[in-house]
């Protein structure tokens, strides 16, 4: 089964020796596969039909060796979804001519990408293929017989089509995974991001669905741990809601995870945990990443030994879980803090308001110490992957501290926060505010205006 991770995010790519350390973590954590593939490397999808210039292509050469030396699979993305003609006999040429391009350096598996496009057979194919599907499995086909007459290797195929929301929740009703399915050469592999881009969770029948659709096991392209789509968001926690009885249902599990290259090492080390197979418990894979992660965060200015606690790493990533889940000992700080304030004027005298306090007021230094802790870190990628989320929690439980202290002074029924001495336009400002201000969000997500 193939696993690993594919560096297929939008944004700023990672940079040469940051595939190469990945490719370390990757092998570490019994995996096989890193797949290159940035939208921010233009020439796999905008400039696809251009041959790399040297400089790059001797970047790549320098990553076929690294796998290698690691005895690891190296894909390579080519996308040429936004403007290919199916029926070019040029495009064909040129696509060819890219693949081969590759292979010369030493590149021997691809993973070929049409997703993020309209679902639409172009008009000028449109005399050439019955439908969309049938036009881009040609061009497949034709690329998997290209990989095996230059020695063989692997393809991996990422449908526009890709998750069971794109098929209106009704993947066995979706023509185009059934054509797909039907006209795909049997060895070429299929990606599948499960229910949702971002699944919450990938049941195992939902599997069984997509695997009789397309006739083979898909590959699972997890964005779990991805947060390209979200500027405030970094996940760090395990990987968690994809049970071990989807294993025998796929052939293979490649997780895109998160921009910021040193937020990844819990999610990858947890993902090489659970396709391992054995007993995964995401509570325990924590604690064992943590464990294997701590030496990256040394403090500069002592003696390298001396790293952040383990203790402090754990609340790191409970503080950014994952997309879907806060860490569990935040989140029961979230659920006293909402049950704190469910009076207007509670009862500073209550035990469970002082404890609950208490509890806010103590996480309030713990989040400070890790902040402070951060600027001091060796490693200043590792310090800047966290370090503006970092700051936003500190001025959020900042702010939520303050207000309780206030509760807690016992204000009349009538008396206002922030009073006229303290600043009050703290929260943050700017477009997304105003639009977000529009239109207000009730309890289950749903908009409505005043
Ligand atoms: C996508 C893109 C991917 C992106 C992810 C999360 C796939 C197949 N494609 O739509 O590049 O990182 O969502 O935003 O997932």
């Amino acid at each position: 089964m193939l696993s690993g991770v594919i560096e297929g995010f939008y944004g700023r790519a990672w940079t040469q020796a940051q595939r190469i350390e990945m490719m370390d973590w990757i092998a570490a954590a019994g995996m096989n596969t890193f797949i290159y593939a940035p939208k921010d490397d233009v020439h796999i999808r905008a400039r696809w039909r251009v041959p790399y210039a040297n400089a790059a292509l001797t970047d790549l050469r320098q990553l076929v060796a690294a796998a290698r030396q690691r005895g690891l699979t190296f894909m390579v993305a080519i996308a040429p979804c936004l403007d290919v003609t199916y029926s070019s006999d040029t495009d064909r040429a040129r696509l060819r001519a890219r693949i081969e391009q590759l292979q010369d350096i030493g590149v021997r598996d691809f993973v070929l990408l049409f997703d993020d496009i309209p679902n639409q057979l172009p008009e000028a194919d449109q005399p050439h293929f019955p439908d969309f599907a049938s036009a881009q499995a040609a061009l497949a086909n034709e690329t998997l017989r290209l990989i095996r007459s230059n020695g063989g290797g692997e393809l991996v195929f990422c449908p526009t089509d890709y998750c069971a929301r794109f098929t209106g929740m009704d993947v066995p009703g979706s023509a185009y995974l059934r054509v797909l399915g039907e006209a795909l050469d049997p060895a070429v592999k299929v990606f599948w991001t499960g229910p949702e881009i971002v699944s919450e969770t990938i049941p195992a029948p939902t599997l069984r669905e997509i695997g009789a659709a397309l006739k083979r096991k898909p590959v699972i392209w997890d964005n779990y741990h991805a947060n390209d789509y979200d500027i405030r968001k970094v996940y760090t926690g395990p990987l968690d809601g994809r049970g071990l009885d989807i294993l025998p249902l796929i052939s293979g599990f490649i997780t895109n995870p998160n921009n910021e290259f040193e937020a990844n090492f819990v999610p990858v080390h947890t993902t090489g945990s659970f396709v391992s197979g054995g007993n995964y418990d995401p509570a325990h894979a924590r604690e064992t990443a943590i464990a294997a992660w701590q030496p990256r965060f040394a403090l500069a200015e002592t003696d390298e030994n001396t790293t952040l606690s383990t203790e402090q790493i754990h609340l790191l990533t409970e503080l950014f879980d994952g997309p879907f889940t806060i860490g569990p000992s935040v989140q029961k700080l979230i659920d006293t803090a909402r049950r704190m304030l469910s009076v207007h004027r509670p009862d500073p005298a209550d035990p469970a308001w002082r404890e609950g306090l208490a509890a806010w007021r103590n996480f309030k230094a713990e989040i400070a110490a890790l902040f402070v802790g951060f600027t001091e870190l060796e490693n200043r990628e590792l310090f800047h992957a966290f370090h503006p989320y970092l700051w936003e929690i500190q001025e959020e439980v900042t702010h939520l501290v303050t207000y309780l202290d206030w509760l807690d002074e016992g204000p009349g029924a009538d008396e206002e926060f922030p009073g006229a001495a303290r600043i009050h336009n703290f929260y943050r400002r700017g477009l997304a505010v105003e639009i977000q201000g529009l239109l207000k969000r009730d309890d289950q997500g749903r908009y409505h205006h005043d």
